[in-house]
């Protein structure tokens, strides 16, 4: 089976459709591990980081902050590709933090023109961060190159890690309108907003009247988030307002487990995996924060809508990283 293609929308596709292998594959107890071919690449383009199409010029993956979701099982083979387009101004590299391997070689910088390839085993369960960790990171990261991959527990779902009836990824990162000034980087100083999945209030109709999307679930669902903390200096305080997480997995791993939590602390560059469990008798709605006020109001705050009407695609299969 050949996974690979250049084009950037059919390997969003491939990705997607991998996304749907990995949750049948993840009903199978004990699924076989699987060779997963990953070609992403390296783009410099003008993003919009606001509902009201503020443009921003970007360095991401694939086209997009956060880059594509990319989803395997544990034990699974990535066999990854990162492509430089010879349009680009930099060298870029890829540091999936799923990976063991050599910081010198396999995550080593790449020219415009020029691609990358080496091959990883996923061999712990749980949500891990990736970026490019060319010179200057912290630029690098600030401009969008960052994403998730997913790595679901071979040994499927079970009681420690019951089966989530909708999923959602939550990528949060700072705005810095001029992502060249380093030393503002580093002092943490010159951010304007907090984007969520690359935009200010991308999903708080309340907060922003330019706001088209939410999180939609049922009343009662069990609603999981894979959540990235891409700030550059900012640990997350990330809260549910009007709810409680359920179960909180630190860096995903069903293995490390914390209930009935309120707040959690997301350092930077740690993805976590929270769930929560709406009341089932009735509509409800929670916000989910970074309770950091800072960073709240300048744009991180999510709405989850637990409706009977809910979208019944939301939240499933393709549609866990709304754009
Ligand atoms: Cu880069």
């Amino acid at each position: 089976m050949n996974f690979f293609s250049r084009s950037k929308s059919l390997t969003r596709g491939v990705l997607f459709s991998m996304n749907l292998l990995a949750g049948l594959a993840l009903t199978a107890q004990l699924a076989q591990a699987e060779v997963v071919p990953v070609n992403i690449h390296a783009v410099e383009n003008t993003v919009e980081v606001d509902n009201k199409g503020t443009q921003y010029a970007s360095w991401n993956f694939d086209g997009t902050i956060p880059g594509p979701v990319v989803r395997v099982k544990e034990g699974d083979v990535v066999d990854f590709t990162l492509i430089n387009d010879k349009t680009n101004q930099k060298s870029h590299s890829m540091d999936f933090h799923a990976a063991i391997v050599d910081v010198l070689n396999e995550f080593s910088p790449v020219k415009p023109g020029e691609s990358k390839h080496y091959k990883f085993e996923a061999k712990y369960p749980g949500v891990f961060m990736y970026h490019c960790g060319a010179e200057s990171m912290a630029e690098h990261i600030a401009r969008g190159m960052f994403g998730i991959i997913i790595v679901d527990p071979k040994q499927g779902y079970n009681e420690a890690y019951p089966r989530p009836d909708r999923e959602y990824v939550l990528v949060q990162s700072q705005l810095f309108p001029n992502a060249s000034d380093h030393h503002a980087l580093m002092e943490n100083t010159g951010w304007t907003n907090a984007l969520i999945n690359g935009k200010v209030f991308h999903y708080d109709p309340v907060h922003d009247p330019n706001a088209t999307l939410a999180l939609q679930a049922k009343p009662g669902e069990r609603v999981r988030l894979y959540f990235v903390n891409a700030n550059i200096n900012m640990p997350v305080a990330l809260h549910p307002i009007a709810g409680i997480w359920e179960r909180v997995y630190p860096n995903g791993n069903p293995k490390n487990v914390l209930y009935g939590m309120a707040t959690y602390n997301v350092a930077v560059s740690e993805a976590s995996t929270f769930d929560i469990v709406s009341p089932a008798d009735h509509a409800t709605n929670n916000a989910i924060v970074d309770h950091t006020m800072g960073a709240a109001h300048r744009g991180a705050i999510t709405v989850l809508m637990n409706t009977p009407d809910a979208d019944p695609e939301a939240g499933k299969g393709t549609h866990i990283l709304l754009r």
